[in-house]
């Protein structure tokens, strides 16, 4: 009874060892196949193993790395023809750059010969003008022996007529003695009759109060202020200080230099 109890279970063992054996060897043949199709991908040259799927797998390996080779080397042929292409555009937008900064430089010269044109016809018009001022000035006004006084109808404050005066090749008028006043006060009585009406002469006391200067900065010695009970002049402090005369009797009065009317020029002959 032992020994059969004995027999059956050596029996047992022994089938159990024969699975374990089988299930091993089944694992270590898998394994082989993994390990050469892993030898394979790397090394094409290898055999297969009978037993295993000879072509396939390693083919199409080679055969996507064929294609993904052909692939890359079309790329680079384009990417080499695209970088040709550029290159003909760079050198060709050189060229056109070279030739438009030739222009230009073409063009600046042409520009400042023009500026200078410019500036010759405006001093040029600048000279006429006061030539043609000179001559209006002794053709139009009173003319004395040395120069020419010209009476002007349009408004100005004393600066603007300065200015008006001196680009007509003049001056502000300014009568230096009592001969030039009383001529003076003649025209412009004359220009003006039977209104009365102030106009500028080139005296003001501008710089010091009381200190009467002619508009070139000469002093001024005489002098034919209003002398009136009522309005004697001058009265108008450091407020009035440019010198007007008035039409009707050629006396002179202080203004508000700021004060727009009309202006008297004078020309040399
Ligand atoms: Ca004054």
């Amino acid at each position: 009874m032992e020994k059969a109890v004995l027999f059956a279970a050596v029996l047992c063992v022994s089938y159990l060892l024969d699975t374990e054996v089988n299930s091993l060897e089944q694992e270590a043949l898998r394994g082989d196949v993994f390990n050469a199709t892993v030898d394979q991908s790397k090394e094409t040259d290898v055999e297969p193993r009978g037993d295993e799927p000879s072509e396939p797998e390693p083919t199409v390996a080679v055969s996507d790395f064929e294609t993904t080779y052909n692939y890359v080397l079309s790329r680079l042929a384009a990417m080499d023809q695209a970088i040709h292409r550029l290159n003909v555009g760079h050198y060709t937008l050189d060229v056109k750059v070279t030739q438009l900064l030739d222009r230009i430089s073409r063009l600046d010269g042409k520009l400042a010969d023009l500026e200078d044109t410019i500036q010759q016809v405006s001093l040029f018009s600048k000279q006429n003008r006061k030539e043609i001022g000179r001559l209006e000035g002794c053709q139009k006004g009173r003319r004395m022996s040395y120069k020419c006084f010209l009476v002007y109808r349009t408004y100005e404050t004393y600066a603007g007529a300065s200015q008006q005066c001196q680009e007509r090749g003049g001056r502000m008028a300014m009568p230096r003695d009592r001969k030039e006043q009383e001529a003076l006060a003649e025209y412009v009585r004359n220009a003006f009759h039977p209104g009365n009406w102030p106009v500028w002469l080139g005296i003001n006391d501008l710089r010091s109060e009381g200190l009467y200067l002619f508009d070139d900065s000469t002093r001024v010695t005489y002098f034919q202020w209003r002398k009136h009970f009522l309005s004697s002049q001058p009265d108008g402090g450091k407020r009035e200080n440019c010198v007007a005369m008035s039409s009707d009797d050629g006396d002179w009065w202080d203004n508000y230099c700021d004060r727009r009317m009309y202006y008297l020029c004078e020309f040399d002959i």
